[in-house]
């Protein structure tokens, strides 16, 4: 990757002002490295410092969260809210509750949120949020008690118009439930587009558990598709047992696929015959569990503690854990392995040279602003819902976020071949995604 001459010294400028980020430079790299190209066609963006404007969060929310554990002892969390970008609407993205949360990691992850939400076609501006809370281990009372107090600072700054937040690593169904009871008590308001991610009996909508890895297996499908490829008999790799793994696993295996390993912080677990996903689910949403228990239940399933997924040969490999667990070497695997075909349902969890290694050697690069877009897409949609006080049926929700998906790849397929990059989907998702968060700034003023 390199950065073009036109925002060279906006990068230097950035790297500076925010020092020891980065994750966040990283991120800001990987759009400025596209950005070249649209600058030389269309060098009008170029005027009233839009790009810095772009790079400058509107607002940053750093805040105490006191909490008392099941011994009477007080801990002291940190708790983030970057509201990055509300020129399509407002502040939307998760909340990720994980020991190594810093500033960095939450503006990262709101800068490609900005993107990723003007790629769904739907109006949300880009925010996240989170805490270096960590969850493991801690009974649900526990976590109760922080949801509760992470909410009492949060709950003045979000609004089903104003920032709505959702999950991400560490947080679902049950942090979304007590975030959401504290909220509605604080507030004396049941504003039920305030998160999204709810149970279906208080605004939830169906499919947002399912979404993003639903929305990563439509999205690949098509860019296998259009390289005369397709899911049925393809050896699938992926990473993580989390949210996004669990449902990514379940949709490529019901397209005809084997998904031959998948994994959690603890070890990774290699699966020649497949992923019993009845059984996976069992062990991670219910039972919030490690992989070993996995191993010890299921059939012909294989524990590592060295080495990676991606040292398995596969055709499609699907990272779905964290950012920057690809690197160089890994991708350097994957290609000598064969694989053909990489989306990340994680955000940026392939490092710049992991990418530069995949251009370089012709393997198709989905980069997770696009197709990791169903979940926040569908969130948008449970926002819908809830403004019309209406909740659909799994099957249309689930055509819908076909459509979204479908529908990003086609529009990062076409702006790659407007910009001379054909299949380059790198390029094709950072320049549309960009064009039209841009031009929403350039109407509205200088804000
Ligand atoms: P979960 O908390 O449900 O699962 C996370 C998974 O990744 C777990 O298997 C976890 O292992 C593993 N993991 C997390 N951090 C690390 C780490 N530092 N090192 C190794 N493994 C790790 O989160 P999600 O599935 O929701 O999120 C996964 C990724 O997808 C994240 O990058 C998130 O930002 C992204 N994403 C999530 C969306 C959503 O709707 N939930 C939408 C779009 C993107 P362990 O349990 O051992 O920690
Ligand atoms: O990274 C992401 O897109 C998410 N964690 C989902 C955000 C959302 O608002 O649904």
């Amino acid at each position: 990757m390199s950065i073009d001459s036109n925002v060279s010294a906006i990068y230097e400028k950035l790297i500076k002002r925010n020092a020891g980020e980065p994750e966040f430079h990283q991120a800001v790299a990987e759009v400025f490295d596209s950005l070249g190209i649209v600058l030389r066609k269309d060098p009008h963006y170029l005027e009233d410092n839009l790009i810095e404007r772009l790079c400058e969060p509107e607002r940053q929310l750093i805040f105490r969260v006191p909490w008392v554990d099941d011994q009477g002892r007080v801990h002291i969390n940190r708790g983030f809210r970057v509201q990055f970008n509300s020129a399509l609407g407002p502040y939307k993205g998760g909340l990720r509750f994980h020991p190594s949360v810093n500033l960095g990691i939450i503006k990262f992850l709101g800068f490609e949120q900005i993107f990723k939400n003007s790629l769904t076609g739907l109006p949300i501006g880009g925010g996240k949020g989170g805490s270096d809370f960590d969850p493991k281990g801690k009974s649900d009372m526990e976590i109760m008690r922080f949801c509760q107090s992470f909410m009492t600072e949060l709950f003045r700054h979000i609004g089903e118009y104003r920032d709505v937040p959702a999950g991400d690593i560490g947080v679902g169904g049950r942090e979304i439930g007590y975030l959401f009871g504290q909220y509605r008590r604080l507030a004396n308001n049941h504003e039920s587009g305030v998160l999204t991610g709810k149970g279906l009996t208080w605004g939830g909508s169906l499919v947002r558990t399912e979404a993003t890895g639903y929305g990563l297996v439509y999205f690949t499908l098509e860019m296998l598709r259009a390289h005369r490829q397709t899911m049925s008999g393809a050896k699938v790799t992926v990473s993580g047992s989390g949210n996004v793994a669990i449902y990514a696993i379940e949709k490529a295996q019901e397209m005809g696929a084997t998904v031959v390993a998948f994994s959690d912080s603890s070890a990774w677990v290699e699966t020649p015959n497949g992923v019993d996903v009845e059984l996976l689910k069992e062990i991670k949403e219910v039972r919030r569990a490690r992989v070993s228990e996995y191993v010890a239940e299921a059939e012909g399933a294989i524990l590592h503690t060295s080495g990676s997924v991606w040292d398995l040969p596969c055709d499609v490999a699907l990272p779905c854990a964290t950012q920057n667990e690809l690197d160089g070497d890994a991708a350097r695997t994957l290609v000598a392995n064969g694989c053909k075909f990489v989306a990340e349902g994680a955000n940026m969890p392939s490092t710049a040279e992991a990418i530069d290694v995949f251009r370089a050697n012709g393997i198709h690069f989905a980069p997770g602003k696009a197709s990791n877009a169903g979940g926040v897409a569908t969130s948008a949609l449970e926002m819908q819902q809830n403004a019309s006080r209406d909740s659909w049926t799994f099957e249309y929700t689930d055509d819908r976020l076909h459509k979204i998906m479908s529908n990003i790849f086609k529009n990062l397929d076409r702006t790659a071949k407007e910009y001379d990059h054909e299949h380059d989907y790198v390029v094709g998702a950072n320049i549309a995604g960009f064009k039209k968060v841009a031009d929403a700034m350039i109407h509205q003023g200088i804000i």
